[in-house]
């Protein structure tokens, strides 16, 4: 072994004993290649949902029904942009630019979530997207404060706290709909139906089937399957549907006494493979309408950049 293998594989032994005592990798540590490109697909994939995920409630933001739901859905679509920018920041400390990333997007090379793919079409989706959509991210991302790479754990502990307020804020909407006319309650079941399997498609395909969780759970990218993290919801949100008299529309839906766990049905995994790859209800205006809007910044990143250049100027002057 010469002196760059000796190296090499003395680094390697380094990022894994870290792994394995649970300590932190950071922007600066020795990491393998696959580890930091696994890191960028997954966080970066991670900050695009938060952003493109604005897209169904800002659709709402001029329609809301009160002007304390207005205030109280505009706080929450500001939140999501913030967690974006945490995230975009956090992957860039991996040695790949923001405009890189978003290129990825427009592209089509980099995916965000299926979710975001469906459309809100009544109010009472601004609930479902708040019970369901941030309730199943939340399941995923406290299990993700866990992750091995340090400014992406610490990018969780943020998020996870200003996702439960989110979380709550749907699930009140929808209590004030149930509780309302039968009409209002109506409303309330269509949007259960509507948003309940897309919500259990966020956590990704069958582990038999996750091409990239062998490798995620090795160096704990990843600190629990798609399937545990998926029942883990489940088992969570029957209760909270029955609390609001609303029916899962799931025919299999029942609880096995020998398993501790909620049994459930199959999810449509074609209608699921559809919507990653372009072909759902809405990812061509997603997209569009996130290109048209990053075309309009141009002027603001320019003037940004501008101004940063001349004060460094100054500085050095
Ligand atoms: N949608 O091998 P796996 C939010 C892709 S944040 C689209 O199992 P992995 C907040 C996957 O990328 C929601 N694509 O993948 C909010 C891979 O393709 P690739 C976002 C999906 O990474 C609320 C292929 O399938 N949260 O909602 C999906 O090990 C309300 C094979 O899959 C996160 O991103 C999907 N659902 O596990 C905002 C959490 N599932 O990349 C606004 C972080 C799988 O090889 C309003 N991410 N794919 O081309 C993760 O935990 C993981 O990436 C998983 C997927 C669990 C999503």
């Amino acid at each position: 072994m010469n002196i760059t293998e000796n190296q090499a594989s003395e680094s390697l032994a380094n990022f894994e004993h870290k792994i394995a005592e649970e300590q932190k990798i950071e922007p600066k540590d020795w990491m393998p290649e696959a580890y930091r490109a696994n890191l960028i697909r997954q966080m970066s994939q991670h900050a695009h949902s938060e952003v493109i995920g604005m897209q169904p409630e800002g659709n709402w933001i001029t329609r809301a029904p009160s002007l304390l739901r207005k205030m109280i859905l505009l706080a929450k679509v500001q939140d999501e942009a913030g967690h974006g920018l945490y995230l975009y920041s956090a992957t860039e400390t991996l040695g790949v630019s923001r405009e890189e990333m978003v290129s990825a997007l427009h592209e089509k090379k980099a995916k965000y979530a299926s979710i975001f793919n469906y459309p809100s079409l009544s109010w009472a989706d601004i609930g479902a997207i708040g019970w369901l959509v941030d309730g199943a991210a939340i399941v995923n991302q406290i299990s993700l404060q866990l992750t091995s790479y340090g400014p992406y754990a610490r990018a969780m502990v943020k998020i996870c706290k200003e996702e439960s307020f989110h979380q709550r804020q749907g699930y009140n909407i929808l209590i004030q709909l149930c509780e309302g006319t039968p009409e209002q309650k109506l409303m309330a079941q269509d949007s259960l139906n509507r948003w309940w399997w897309p919500s259990l498609m966020m956590f990704g395909p069958h582990d038999s089937e996750s091409a990239n969780s062998q490798k995620s759970m090795k160096w704990k990218i990843k600190r629990q399957s798609n399937d545990d993290l998926r029942q883990k919801f489940i088992d969570q949100t029957v209760e909270q549907a029955e609390f609001l008299g609303l029916t899962i529309p799931d025919p299999d839906l029942r609880w096995n006494e020998e398993r501790g766990h909620y049994d459930f049905g199959e999810i449509d995994w074609n209608e699921f493979k559809k919507v990653i790859s372009g072909d759902g209800h809405c990812n061509r205006d997603r997209i569009k309408h996130h290109q048209q809007a990053h075309k309009e910044g141009d002027w603001v990143r320019a003037a940004m950049t501008a101004y940063a250049t001349k004060k460094s100027i100054k500085n050095v002057a």
